[in-house]
């Protein structure tokens, strides 16, 4: 893995194209993106000594991509297709949009797409497999996305914001479209993201913060052409641009004096703005808004609700096939510490679930994954089951905010793939991958899974953890979790050590072995190993030494990074732990708590509000109970903290052994190993912190000493 200055290349180094670069390759049909196609390939042959050809059929070839629609299949792309339609009978299964067919006949590969997005995504699938593409005979493969919207929002600024700087929560430097109030004028790096992004499979990128300041207000009107600008740049990768936009948008940018959705005045000037976006930006995709949320405008100011909110703009965009995002992150960030009632988890589903079937059809409804806020540990947000007539979106947190922020690894398929495989009806019911498709309703059968046309739900949106860092994600290891999101967009069900192995052989492996198939022996073997290691089980490595059993939070108020038990225990923004001498955690049961519980249907509600059914690692966060409680591992609450505490950052120290065996082998980039390195570093330091703290706590707290005698400061 080598670094060309400046910007590390990801799974995309020009090593992932050789398989390809040097075959005979076919492309057929026409259109923007079979032009990306063709270029793709045009660079690997000119690199690998191939060679590719449009539309002349002077075989023999190696590999054909091409369009259904393209004028004339050549015999193993012909056969290809006729022995699909023949399979699927005569009414035709379609591929689908975005989606191809994948085989290999007579020493030809083939890839046949219905569109030209699908034939790119093809094509990196080739690219995936590399030398394996071109191995064997191959049965006619059909893929396409489980999910229609595969989206990344930018918490970025245009200006610097004085706290939260270029990129709120970013932790890999600067924004990739920003600076200092003006786009950077870089589009090379704009277009190599898309490139990457494309390669894993998203197609849409909401491109500024959603805490919309002045400056990011006026991207909508008066500096439209900066966000056009981007647009032009993500097209040829099938990505279309979405916009955050400010509620107070007719306010603030010299419309009427008011916001209110039922103003006739404030629809036509939507309508009348969403017409000049459209006319500048022809595939935009829509509006992202976070309204009545932490101090952003919304709805309520005008006594209207969150229904009357985003139907006006969905009524502006429904014209142009664009949709609104209307983000479900609504709670009171001001409520009195003292005040038991109000229980933050309740607020997202007290406000949404009585509006179902109010949302116009291009509302998205996006639901954060968890009910409060991207903890390492939370159960799944009880909104995704609450709302079936609307269409709805699941977000998750790919920057790290509360994860480890970009120092610490901490490998986050494992909890997606947790969250889009839990079924909130039981496991006869719909997974949440199911809800977020809008295949929902659709009988659930295990076997049709991945041959299910894709829904045209909410989908997938991340919050993007890229910024002008070399490494794009500030810790290389850390580009994995963004493949992995789009990854998981695109096949819900694919396993994350999969997915890694992926990030692996693409990333890695090329310079190691000369190819990009796994490599069976040696060092890259080694490396692969060594980064399974490390990376697996990373997530619930950072659980062990952070709060514990799913009670949340316990980090520095303000950045959130490090320990700090009661940092928000008497503040404002409703995240309590309850710790005394005899006892923690949340009671959020209907019996005697917040009634929180009761917003999931059976059988969730009834095993949350039971003490002996509530799963080990979220009972901290449904359940008040004194440290002596035995949990359904058989340890008291008291010594599954001490003992996680002192495993967690064990295993920190562990990984970061491994990595550091990995100097001078030649597998990883000397810089790369060295900047990992340092990374290991703070992350030991900060696990070790995090355990002496908590340790110390709940020692001070409850009198009641580790049964191991284990070193308490
Ligand atoms: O997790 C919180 C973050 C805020 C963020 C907010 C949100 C963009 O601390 O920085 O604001 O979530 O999701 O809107």
């Amino acid at each position: 893995m080598t670094i060309p200055d400046p910007v590390h290349p990801a799974w995309l180094p020009p090593e992932a194209f050789r398989a390809v670069g040097s075959r005979r390759t076919l492309v057929l049909g026409d259109g923007l993106l079979v032009e990306t196609v063709h270029d793709e390939v045009a660079q690997a042959c000119a690199r690998y000594g191939g060679r590719v050809r449009r539309g002349a059929e002077d075989g023999p070839y190696d590999l054909v991509l091409a369009l259904i629609t393209a004028e004339s299949l050549p015999g193993a792309a012909g056969a290809v297709l006729a022995e699909f339609r023949g399979d699927a009978g005569p009414a035709g299964r379609v591929i689908g949009a975005e989606g191809y067919l994948l085989a290999r006949r007579d020493g030809v590969t083939v890839v046949l797409a219905g569109d030209s997005a699908g034939l790119l995504y093809g094509l990196f699938h080739v690219v995936r497999l590399g030398e394996r593409a071109f191995a064997a005979e191959r049965e006619a493969e059909h893929h396409r996305p489980a999910m229609r919207r595969r989206m990344l929002d930018h918490w970025d600024n245009v200006d610097v914001h004085p706290v939260m700087g270029q990129v709120e929560r970013g932790y890999a430097g600067g924004s990739i479209f920003w600076r200092d109030g003006a786009p950077r004028g870089d589009l090379a790096r704009v277009r190599a993201y898309a490139r990457l992004l494309a390669a894993c499979g998203v197609n849409a990128i909401s491109v500024n913060n959603v805490n919309v300041h002045a400056t990011e207000a006026r991207l909508l009107t008066d500096r439209l052409g900066d966000v056009a600008a981007i647009a032009d740049v993500l097209r040829p990768y099938g990505i279309r641009v979405h916009l955050s936009v400010s509620f107070a948008s007719p306010v603030v940018l010299g419309g009427p004096p008011t916001a209110d959705p039922l103003d006739e005045d404030v629809r036509t000037w939507w309508t009348g703005v969403t017409e000049r976006v459209y006319e500048t930006i022809p595939d935009f995709g829509g509006y992202v808004v976070k309204a009545d949320s932490e101090g952003q405008p919304g709805p309520f100011a005008y006594g209207r609700d969150h229904a009357d909110g985003a139907n006006v703009l969905a009524e502006a965009l429904a014209p142009h096939d664009g949709v609104v995002h209307w983000r479900a992150f609504v709670y009171n960030h001001r409520q009195d510490w003292r005040d038991r009632t109000t229980d933050r988890a309740r607020a997202a589903h007290d406000h949404f679930a009585p509006l179902d079937g109010r949302f116009r059809d291009n509302v998205i409804v996006q639901v954060k994954h968890g009910p409060i806020d991207f903890q390492t540990r939370e159960p799944v947000s009880p909104v995704i089951a609450a709302m079936p007539a609307t269409r709805l979106a699941v977000e998750l947190q790919v920057t790290q905010e509360y994860t480890g922020q970009q120092r610490h690894v901490c490998y986050l398929a494992p909890m997606w793939s947790e969250v889009l495989g839990f079924r909130p009806w039981g496991p006869d019911g719909a997974a949440v991958a199911d809800i977020a498709a809008g295949t929902a309703d659709v009988a659930d059968g295990a076997e049709d899974r991945h041959g299910r046309a894709p829904g045209d739900g909410g989908g997938l949106v991340g919050v993007s953890n890229v910024g002008d860092d070399p490494y794009w994600t500030g810790h290389p290891l850390a580009q994995a979790n963004l493949y992995a999101f789009g990854r998981l967009a695109w096949v819900p069900w694919a396993d994350p050590a999969a997915i890694l192995d992926e990030w692996i052989d693409l990333t890695f492996a090329p310079a190691a072995t000369g190819g990009t198939e796994p490599a069976a022996t040696g060092e890259s073997e080694r490396l692969r190993r060594t980064l399974h290691a490390i990376m697996d089980g990373s997530w619930r490595t950072y659980e062990r030494y952070t709060a514990p059993l799913g009670v949340g939070f316990m980090v520095r108020p303000g950045h959130h990074y490090g320990p700090d038990v009661d940092g928000y225990e008497y503040t404002p923004w409703g995240t309590y732990h309850f710790a005394d001498r005899d006892g923690v955690g949340v009671d959020r049961t209907r019996a005697t708590g917040t009634g929180f519980t009761g917003q999931y249907p059976p059988p969730w509600s009834g095993t949350y509000e039971s003490l002996a059914d509530c799963p080990d690692e979220l009972l901290l966060f449904f359940h008040h109970v004194p440290y002596g409680h035995v949990l359904r591992s058989g340890s008291t609450v008291i010594q599954h903290v001490y003992d996680t505490h002192f495993a967690g950052a064990e295993q920190v120290a562990e990984a970061r052994r491994h990595w550091a065996e990995l100097a001078g082998t030649g597998v990883v980039d000397e810089r790369l190993h060295a900047r990992v390195l340092g990374l290991f570093d703070e992350q030991l330091r900060c696990a070790e912190e995090w355990r002496d703290q908590i340790n110390a706590y709940f020692f001070r707290k409850s009198g009641v000493p580790d049964a191991q005698g284990r070193r308490i400061p």
